[in-house]
């Protein structure tokens, strides 16, 4: 089997047939790495793409965003069968603006399967929070961004760790699709992830 009908009933939004489909891939020996980044992410990037286009709209955008979501759900288990067992706490969360949640969650889910406890802050988090989930323990905050106007409540939630003189006790690391390393550099975080995987290997560099 090949991953060209799961990779459209996401772009259609299709949600049990994408369930079913990942059920079938896995089922068919394919890897729940191969699904995820053949089949989901590249589905997600068309849609992108096609709203950027002017072909589809946002209630599309959102349908297949769910689809995508349904299809995680099922690859969950399969997803970062990583040996290293780490103890950390990370508390993750998209910031302030911001409603995209499908990538912090697949950040999420790897960490978790890497051995970490997370606690999921959920979307358009405050600054506040980020450093009430530090004082409560976290050692580790991820934060994640999809807009280039929310990116810039990354910066703002580090200078209010600094100001609650939290910045030394914590690290801090970011992601998301306009984020880049120079970008952690320049607003003082302590590393940048990419994709979901460097995100588990970046936990460990920082924390593990
Ligand atoms: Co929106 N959206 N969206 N959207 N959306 C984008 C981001 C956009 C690029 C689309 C486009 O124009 N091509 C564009 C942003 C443009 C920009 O700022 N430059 C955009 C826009 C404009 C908007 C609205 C403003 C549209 C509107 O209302 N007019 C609006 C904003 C709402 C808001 O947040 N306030 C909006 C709304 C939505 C939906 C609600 C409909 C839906 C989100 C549903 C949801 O998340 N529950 C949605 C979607 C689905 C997208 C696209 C199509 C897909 C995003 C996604 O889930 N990708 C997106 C286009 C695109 O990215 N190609 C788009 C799959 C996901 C696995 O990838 O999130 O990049 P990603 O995560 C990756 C890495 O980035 C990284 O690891 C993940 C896994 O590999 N990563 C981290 C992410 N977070 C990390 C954190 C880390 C480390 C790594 O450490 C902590």
């Amino acid at each position: 089997m090949d991953l060209k009908k799961l990779y459209q009933d996401v772009v259609d939004g299709n949600a049990p047939e994408v369930q079913a489909g990942v059920k079938a891939a896995l089922e068919a020996g394919i890897g729940a790495e191969e699904i995820l980044g053949s089949g989901l992410i590249a589905a997600m990037a068309e849609v992108g793409q096609r709203y950027e286009e002017g072909d589809l709209f946002v209630p599309e955008m959102l349908i297949a965003a769910r689809a995508m979501q349904a299809g995680l759900h099922i690859l969950k288990p399969y997803l970062a069968k990583d040996d290293v067992k780490a103890a950390g706490i990370v508390a993750i969360g998209t910031v302030k603006g911001d409603l995209h949640d499908i990538g912090k969650n697949l950040v999420a889910m790897m960490l978790e399967g890497s051995g970490y406890e997370v606690r999921d802050l959920g979307v358009d988090v405050a600054p506040d929070a980020f450093v009430k989930a530090a004082q409560e323990g976290a050692q580790l905050i991820g934060m994640s961004a999809l807009l280039t106007t929310t990116m810039s409540n990354m910066e703002v939630t580090v200078q209010a760790l600094k100001a609650a003189g939290l910045r030394d006790s914590v690290k801090v690391f970011i992601g998301g699709a306009p984020v880049t390393q120079d970008y952690a550099d320049k607003i003082g975080a302590d590393g940048f992830a990419a994709d979901a995987s460097s995100a588990t290997r970046m936990a460990h560099q920082l924390i593990g």
